[in-house]
């Protein structure tokens, strides 16, 4: 259909909707599915499921689906994470839009939450906390959160947490598991005594490789014998100075979903390396093989979508990937045409730096720099923002892409398929309509 064929059906649409319907399908239109829509693509039907002229509509990428807006039916609510989705209550797994993640600093009402099992009772007084330290190591430690509050040195960061999920709902072939959007990362300041001075005075030995973290949570089975999650990472990676022991976020002790009274933080990485309510450190002359620890893996190669991959053939994932987020303004916004306006958000890149952030309102055609903020610590995330005007009235899809300071960039549509559904680090995009 030419542009003026399609010009001319939408005005119709907005005279005389049943008639334009009429010309376009030949019968009454019927309401789209998501997968109806992909079969009938086309700037009309697209325009008339958005409800707006789209003036950009030469550029769009022939398949892709305008984003028609949030599907929030959110019919449960966990304390304390009022304003955000529940994907599952047992366990407690929730994530927020795009938008609620907009501060600086993730506040906890805010802050996804990712639980395998079940959150253990924990007592009031947190100074009785007791973990163990053993394994490849000189001296064996049991230490409760006083003495570690006591005998080492406080260290505060804002650290980017990312669950290697995140994005999974955009895999197809769907994987199995939370079926996260965008949601499932945050950046909050973590207060804690660095791992590397605790796995020190334990003392590595010339043996030690890997770490497995267990955390008091109970399998979801309520089998006390059972662990839900025991994950752990290289000791080059337990040894950086990011990486926490933490007993505070945001100033305050941890909230009990995020691991009361103490958690490892392991920037970077996927947060599964990250356990809450720990009580166990396991230093392993292996990589370790605790619950889930086969489960964290990509393929070594690129896969045709909904193959099966043997175990051997994946690799356990490690940085995370280059990535970004809108946090303002909403999706589904409008704004009046030729205003300038703040686009904003953040952007990370695992054990990398970001290094460049564009944006884009012509559906790639065009890009335009945004200012990017250094980071204030290593591993926190870095804000960028750009001002933008849209030339006419219409709607438009505003994306936004990093780069990280390797020279890689976030894939403009989902990467690589894997079975589990992680590391899909592509572009996040936003509907705008100027008025
Ligand atoms: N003990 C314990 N630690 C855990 C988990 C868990 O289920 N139990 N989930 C992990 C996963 S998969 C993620 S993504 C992060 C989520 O951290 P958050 O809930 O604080 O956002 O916690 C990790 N640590
Ligand atoms: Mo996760």
């Amino acid at each position: 259909m030419n542009q003026k064929k399609e010009r001319g059906l939408w005005e119709l649409y907005l005279k005389d909707p049943e008639k334009a319907d009429a010309e376009i399908w030949g019968r009454k239109a019927e309401p789209f599915s998501r997968r109806g829509f992909l079969k009938r693509t086309g700037l009309t039907a697209m325009a008339l499921t958005i409800g707006s002229y789209i003036p950009f509509f030469r550029n769009m990428p022939s398949g892709m689906i305008p984003l028609a807006i949030a599907d929030s039916n959110q019919d449960k609510i966990i304390k304390g994470k009022e304003e955000i989705t529940v994907l599952n209550d047992r366990p407690v797994n929730v994530e927020p839009s795009a938008h609620l993640l907009d501060d600086d600093f993730t506040p906890k009402e805010k802050h996804f939450v990712r639980n395998n099992g079940l959150p253990p009772e924990v007592e009031d007084d947190p100074n009785q906390w007791t973990i163990s330290i053993d394994g490849e190591v000189h001296k064996p430690l049991k230490l409760n959160l006083e003495e570690i509050k006591k005998k080492f040195k406080h260290h505060t960061y804002a650290l980017q947490l990312e669950c290697g999920g995140n994005g999974r709902a955009g895999y197809y072939p769907p994987a199995k598991g939370n079926q996260w959007k965008f949601g499932a990362v945050g950046c909050a300041k973590y207060t804690g005594a660095r791992l590397k001075d605790i796995l020190e005075a334990a003392g590595l030995k010339d043996s030690a490789v890997y770490t497995g973290y267990y955390g008091a949570d109970l399998h979801l089975s309520g089998d006390p014998e059972k662990v839900s999650i025991s994950r752990g990472t290289p000791i080059p990676k337990a040894l950086d100075d990011h990486t926490l022991i933490a007993w505070d976020m945001n100033s305050e002790p941890l909230p009990h979903l995020h691991g009361f009274p103490l958690r490892i933080v392991t920037p970077g990485w996927p947060a599964s390396t990250s356990p809450k309510w720990l009580k166990k450190i396991w230093v392993r002359d292996r990589i370790h093989d605790g619950q889930k620890m086969s489960s964290y893996r990509v393929p070594k190669f690129p896969v045709k979508p909904g193959s099966h991959v043997s175990v051997e053939d994946m690799a356990i994932i490690e940085s995370m990937p280059v990535k970004s987020l809108i946090t303002n303004p909403q999706t589904g916004g409008s704004i009046p045409q030729g205003n300038l306006f703040d686009i904003r958000g953040h952007a990370w890149a695992g054990d990398r730096y970001v290094k460049e952030v564009h944006v884009s309102y012509d559906f790639g055609a065009t890009w335009k720099k945004a200012k990017l903020d250094n980071p204030i610590n290593q591993y926190a995330w870095q804000n960028w923002k750009v001002s933008i005007q849209l030339p006419k009235k219409g709607y438009y899809e505003v994306w936004a892409r990093a780069t990280d300071s390797e020279g890689v960039m976030q894939p403009m549509v989902v990467p690589g398929w894997n079975p589990k559904g992680y590391l899909n680090n592509a572009m996040h995009r936003i509907a705008v309509t100027a008025f």
